[in-house]
């Protein structure tokens, strides 16, 4: 901390300082080779103290108990306790003229965690202990109605969630879920208190500026980076949102479904409404018929849960990238274990830092969890590639970069593509596309404000602008200005409707997905051109294509060694982040979009 002098009379030890330092016997500061040595031995504590927590928080996701929690807190704690100590360290060698690499690794060693804590082991483990025990709560989350014998976990209320058209069977199971996370209100507000202690400490205002401070820019620039890649798509939103709203009111009757007022959030068939694909059939242009629906598909073909990422290695595979080890399917959770409490919620791990990849997800056959395997897969396919690099520079580019690789995989799941790994039999005609891009968007473009809003309400949590008085209430007036979505019935702060969303009580920034939702578009639309494929983009598929591959592997091998903008442009050739590959995919969506709403009132 640099403090202002006041008035000109020099201390006495700044004098005996000053009379060294004239006489040539100061300490003299640290040396370029210190600050390497530094950052190597950093690297190898932190990669060692890192394997251990990645194992430790395996095993508590696998099976989630008191005590397995409590080990991973232990482990969690010791990372905490590393990063702060060398975080703090670094700052030593502030001044001095190190290489660019060692410059770019100092400030790595800060922003590498996802959390800060004050430097008193108490306060750190005790907030190593909320964060592994919210994320303990949501995974053993269930909801009991009626007489409460019969619960309903997670997994089962989204199914239901997505099947229903009763609007008092969605409201129920709305409400049902949201009752597992009151009890997470107040070590919320407790963990931010810590969290925004840490981050002092490391210089930053708060938590969230030490996460909007990963970006390889000043985090107001990353700020206003996210309103300017907002305000590219925000038309294309509103059109879906007036298009669904008219559907939603015809099915339901425009007292459920106002016009010109925000779309209650129990109807678009996503327990969170972040996507909204689900209600497809209520939403789809009359003679809408896509031609193919996956989920039947993947029924019809008798695909299991193991073959299903089975397909997906095959597509990686056809892009040049090797098969994955033995111990990926000895070692990863593909179903739902009936013996036990796991955290269902999708991830994929790398629990040696080389190759050592898993995934752990409660796999359903149907077409999201066929893409939410290539989203899996596709972080697993990056943590291999760069597993050469230097503990540090082991991550994405930036943390959107992480998110869109699989996606992008996925985009070129088409109808040709389903057709050529025979699950499909012919490929429908081009009349169908519209039916196809429109079911797209509803997963795609309704997301991106909910992309945005999770982390614009953390990050007013962490600056004080949403005090926890009005956690529930600013979470809503977020929802309503970015989605417009509000609430099916009256909440309070006796709710905690942040804590139902996974990534609130486990802690994983999520300004990451709106990132990634934008990037997968633009490496999609660039691998394309690689691959040689012509046509509209919806159509095509890079599946097979090793030219394709190889440029994307040069993304990712490069891990987190250059500014993000740097692997951006080995794929793209762009260093910005760019929406307009979104918009140019979903053109012929808007023209149809424009169409539907000739004559209807939109906004909220
Ligand atoms: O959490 C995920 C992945 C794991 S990184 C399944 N996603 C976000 C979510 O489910 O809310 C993918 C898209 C958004
Ligand atoms: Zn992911």
């Amino acid at each position: 901390m640099r403090h202002a002098t006041t008035g000109t009379r020099i201390p006495p030890l700044a004098g005996l300082l000053m009379a060294m330092l004239v006489s040539g016997c100061a300490e003299p500061g640290p040396t370029v080779e210190e600050a390497r040595a530094f950052v190597d031995d950093a690297e190898a504590r932190l990669l060692a103290v890192w394997i251990d927590a990645e194992r430790a928080a395996w095993v508590q996701s696998n099976f989630i108990t008191d005590d397995t929690t409590a080990i991973a807190a232990r482990a969690q704690t010791v990372v905490l306790g590393a990063t702060m100590e060398l975080a703090s360290a670094a700052a030593r060698f502030d001044g001095v003229a190190v290489a660019e690499e060692t410059r770019r690794k100092l400030l790595l060693l800060k922003t590498s965690m996802e959390l800060a804590a004050p430097a008193d082991p108490a306060l750190q483990a005790e907030l190593a202990g909320i964060t592994t025990s919210m994320e303990s709560t949501y995974g053993t989350g269930v909801y009991c109605p009626g007489n409460g014998e019969d619960c309903l976990d997670l997994a089962q209320m989204e199914r239901l969630f997505a099947e229903s058209r009763d609007t008092d069977e969605l409201l129920d199971l709305w409400t049902g879920w949201r009752t597992i996370s009151p009890p997470m209100r107040s070590p919320y507000a407790r963990f931010a208190e810590l969290a925004n202690a840490g981050a002092r400490d490391l210089g930053f205002t708060d938590l969230g500026e030490l996460w909007r401070a990963g970006y390889d820019m000043p985090p107001d620039a990353f700020t206003a980076e996210l309103e300017r890649l907002w305000s590219q798509v925000r038309p294309l939103y509103e059109s879906l949102h007036c298009h669904v709203r008219a559907k939603l009111a015809d099915e339901y009757g425009s007292a459920v479904v106002p016009p010109d007022e925000p779309i209650p959030a129990h109807l678009l068939g996503n327990m969170w409404s972040q996507t909204w694909a689900n209600i497809y059939d209520i939403v789809g242009p009359a003679r809408s018929d896509p031609g193919y629906d996956l989920t039947r598909l993947l029924e019809s073909n008798r695909v299991d849960p193991l073959e299903m990422v089975r397909y997906g290695e095959r597509f990686f595979s056809s892009l040049g990238f090797d098969p994955l080890p033995a111990t990926f399917w000895e070692r990863s959770l593909f179903v739902q274990p009936v013996d036990r409490d796991v955290v269902c919620h999708a991830s994929a791990w790398d629990l040696d830092f080389e190759s050592d990849v898993r995934i752990k997800m409660c796999i359903g056959v149907n077409a999201e969890d066929f893409v939410t395997i290539h989203h899996e897969l596709g972080h697993n396919y990056y943590q291999r590639a760069y597993q050469h690099q230097s503990p540090l520079h082991r991550t994405s580019a930036n943390d959107g970069f992480h998110e869109g690789v699989g996606d992008t995989i996925a985009l070129s799941i088409t109808p040709e593509y389903l057709v050529e790994v025979g699950l499909l039999r012919r490929v429908p005609p081009a009349d169908r596309d519209l039916g196809l891009l429109l079911r797209l968007a509803l997963d795609k473009v309704a997301f991106l404000p909910f992309g945005l809003m999770v982390d614009q309400w953390r990050w007013k949590v962490f600056s004080g602008e949403i005090a926890p008085v009005a956690f529930n209430q600013g979470w809503w007036d977020l929802r309503i200005e970015y989605q417009g979505i509000r609430a099916p019935v009256p909440r309070s702060e006796a709710d905690f409707d942040p804590g139902a969303k996974y990534h609130i009580p486990a802690n994983t920034p999520y300004t990451r997905y709106f990132l990634a939702h934008i990037l997968q578009f633009q490496f999609h639309r660039a691998l394309c051109e690689v691959a040689g494929v012509e046509g509209p983009l919806h159509r095509c598929s890079i599946f097979g294509s090793l030219e394709a591959g190889e440029r994307l592997n040069a993304m990712l091998e490069m891990g987190a060694s250059r500014p993000w903008p740097d692997a951006l442009e080995v794929v793209t050739g762009q260093r910005e982040m760019d929406a307009t590959a979104m918009l140019d995919y979903f053109a012929p969506l808007q023209v149809w979009l424009d169409e539907q709403n000739a004559g209807r009132s939109c906004g909220w």
